[in-house]
């Protein structure tokens, strides 16, 4: 367990924020309602759990040790385990008894004594391809986790041939032909403009990897794939080497720099790359859906995502003194559309709909024209802000936006709850909508519950909860892994007894 009371002094480590420490398993969770039988698999989710105290003053909720779980959801019943992802930063301040890395994103602040190991803390995405399971952050490789004992195996760098430092948490997928494609920032290290852009078949062997140089060191997130399309979203928040070496703050969002849209063919050389040029200050962080358009001789290239004027995190605006409360923050969620044949004119902007975040849409939709997004929201009308997830403040209203009509349907949970991202989970039937399944926080009760919900009626609420009695810590991303695909997992349930 790790000990109380001696965290920094902020939210990051408040209420559901509050480390835990612990590494457990259970069987048999407590199930309320029917859980729909076509639900069979692996929910997996990666979270943040700083085991020891931070060595700085001010340590964000970004850097905890990385946290693997899983919800196994199998004939109605539901089974529960979490670990450590045993990354060497992990294990050799397991070793220490204390914290040896510093402060978020700056190795320059780490103990000597670590001064060559991996400092990711792999926390951000479970990523799931070709049979096996990766836990990710974006400033190194993944690290691969057997998906049945949750054990770490090691470092993923496609059999020693990847030349990028890093792979991002966000990689994309083409549903038809089961392609990976993934990008990764600083590719050639701390502050480097190089960023990689790797093709993996479906088999999971990297078919390409090729390399261009963005406009500046920007914290690329995510990125947004159409078929033949791939477009990297360059937003103002940077780092710098010299900042970086003074011991100072990784990232500093520039209100008076421009964004950028960087718009490369998918199978192209990086040197293909061509810049359409946005407003000034703004930021964004997970795109839900690209896709093209033929429009007499021409193509459109639609990307969907939560647009921001300024960047969310309150550490980052701390450091760039920028003074703005959250609820004055303007945002929503954006179609920016841009005319392969007039990347010049830059890009047009269409509100979808309410802002947001952590959003989804059914994996056979990604990077075509599709109907249904869902995504987490926070309505202060709905209740007042918690200590929750990454932003603060946690989304206490789960939706579904038509982006075709803009019709919106809100599950709001009201004042008690925060909900996490959820999983979309196909349905066997032609005309089903599927299932959602997000985990729920209750913060009177300061427990979790995994609801299930009717992705064609999520406004009726759960059609059953798994509960588990006790609080997990906010989860960043999850994915869900059907049981078929499990079962043809490369990796055996070796220690599973
Ligand atoms: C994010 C999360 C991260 C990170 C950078 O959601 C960006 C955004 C959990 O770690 O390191
Ligand atoms: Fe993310």
């Amino acid at each position: 367990m790790t000990a109380p009371g001696l965290w920094p002094d902020s939210f990051d480590f408040a209420g559901f924020n509050a480390p835990i420490g612990e590494e457990y398993a259970i069987d048999n969770v407590e199930v309320e309602g029917e859980i729909p039988r076509e639900i069979a698999g692996a929910f997996f989710r990666a979270g943040a759990d700083p085991k020891f105290h931070p060595t700085v003053a001010k340590d964000t909720f970004l850097s905890g040790d990385g946290v693997v779980s899983r919800f196994l959801v199998e004939d109605g019943k539901v089974s529960f385990r979490i670990r450590y992802v045993d990354t060497p930063r992990h294990l050799a301040e397991v070793q220490a008894g204390r914290a040896l890395f510093g402060a978020y994103h700056n190795p320059y602040t780490d103990d000597v004594s670590v001064r060559d190991l991996d400092r990711t803390t792999a926390n951000t995405t479970p990523i799931w391809h070709a049979g096996r399971l990766f836990l990710s952050k974006e400033d190194a490789h993944s690290y691969e986790v057997n998906p049945h004992t949750l054990e770490t195996i090691g470092p993923w760098t496609y059999g020693g041939k990847l030349r990028t430092l890093t792979t991002s948490a966000h990689p994309r997928f083409d549903p038809q032909s089961g392609e990976m494609f993934i990008h990764g920032y600083e590719a050639a290290g701390p502050c480097s403009r190089d960023v990689a852009f790797c093709v993996v078949d479906a088999k999971g062997e990297l078919v390409s990897e090729t390399w261009f140089e963005a406009p500046y060191c920007a914290m690329l997130h995510d990125f947004a794939l159409t078929e033949n399309w791939a477009i990297f979203p360059i937003f103002p928040t940077i780092s710098e080497i010299d900042r970086l070496r003074a011991g100072g703050p990784a990232w500093i969002h520039y209100q008076d720099r421009p964004s950028y849209l960087g718009v490369l063919p998918r199978y192209g050389q990086g040197s293909d790359i061509r810049w359409v040029k946005g407003p000034d200050g703004l930021s964004g962080y997970h795109i839900m859906n690209a896709y093209e358009e033929r429009v007499g001789d021409t193509t459109l290239i639609h990307v969907d995502h939560n647009v921001m004027e300024t960047n969310i995190f309150p550490f980052i605006r701390e450091a760039s003194g920028i003074d703005a409360s959250p609820a004055d923050i303007r945002a929503a969620l954006m179609r920016w559309t841009i005319d392969l044949d007039r990347l010049e004119d830059g890009w047009t902007e269409t509100a979808l709909g309410p802002p947001g975040d952590m959003s989804r849409t059914a994996s056979c939709d990604q990077g075509r024209p599709y109907r249904y997004g869902f995504y987490a929201n926070y309505d202060p009308g709905v209740g007042p802000p918690h200590a929750h997830s990454v932003v603060g403040a946690g989304f206490n209203c789960l939706q579904r936006i038509d982006v075709q009509s803009g019709e919106l349907v809100v599950l709001p949970l009201g004042p008690d709850r925060s909900v996490n991202e959820p999983v979309h989970v196909p349905s066997a039937e032609p005309s089903g909508a599927g299932w959602l399944l997000a985990v729920v926080d209750t913060h009177s009760t300061m427990t979790s519950e995994l609801w299930f919900l009717d992705a064609g009626d999520i406004a009726k609420g759960p059609v059953a909860k798994a509960k588990l009695g006790r609080r997990l810590r906010p989860q960043i991303h999850g994915s869900w892994v059907s049981m078929d695909a499990l079962k043809a997992s490369v990796r055996r349930p070796v220690d599973e007894d």
